[in-house]
């Protein structure tokens, strides 16, 4: 796996979007965001994806994301926080309610470092995004060494970052995968973050230019 797509709930895809997204060549998709999630929207796109021979990745930052039959489910848990709730508060609540219920084997827990003060998920989550090479280095060890988590995210939601900080990142890496998510516009961007990172993930771009989002597969193909 190599490319993934982020689709948020909150906007609108251009007619026609979904096969068009299908078969892009795409390895699968993400359906998460970080505000104004409403069930009704988050099941409405899951229903378009599944089912099209596609992973659909349900990224669970709130309770609005929890649609049952996802192929797997994605759990953040923010390294770089520093408020106890994106760190495991919220997952106690959760799983303390819903444990019984929880697919285990579907879940993968992803360790995000958030480096753009500015996106929204780094305020919400109050990430310490104040990070040098070896503060990413020494977090993206915790990933491997420590937790042994299944993903390392570097999250630069809406900027595109620097290649530097992914790399640090990659130099501690060996089982936990490197994921890179943040301002990929271009071909030349995904490829650049692509030949550090496992998989890199398309977000923004996809309403704001569809064609060009769509031209970000080549680079891992
Ligand atoms: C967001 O990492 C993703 O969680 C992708 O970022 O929206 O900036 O492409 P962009």
């Amino acid at each position: 796996m190599r490319h993934l797509f982020k689709l948020d709930p909150a906007k609108v895809l251009p007619d026609g979007a979904v096969d068009r997204l299908v078969r892009s060549g795409t390895d699968g998709f993400i359906i998460g965001g970080s505000d104004g999630l409403q069930m009704d929207a988050v099941q409405d796109l899951f229903r378009d994806f599944a089912s099209r021979g596609l992973p659909v990745f349900m990224e669970v930052s709130d309770e609005a994301m929890i649609v049952p039959g996802a192929s797997q489910y994605l759990i953040p848990v923010v390294l770089n926080t520093t408020d106890v709730k994106w760190l495991l508060g919220a997952h106690h609540g959760i799983v303390k309610q819903y444990g019984d219920f929880i697919p285990w084997p579907h879940v993968l827990v992803e360790g995000y470092c958030i480096l753009n003060p500015d996106a929204k998920a780094a305020q919400l989550a109050k990430a310490n995004t104040d990070l040098t090479e070896s503060d990413v280095a020494a977090y993206a060890s915790i990933a491997e060494n420590m937790l042994r988590l299944p993903i390392f995210y570097i999250e630069y939601s809406g900027v595109f970052g620097d290649s530097r900080m992914v790399q640090a990142a990659r130099d501690e890496l060996v089982n936990t995968k490197l994921w890179y998510g943040g301002g990929i516009r271009t071909i030349d961007e995904a490829r650049e973050m692509s030949e550090i990172a496992d998989v890199i993930i398309v977000g923004n771009i996809l309403y704001e230019d569809f064609e060009q989002a769509l031209e970000t597969v080549s680079a891992v193909l």
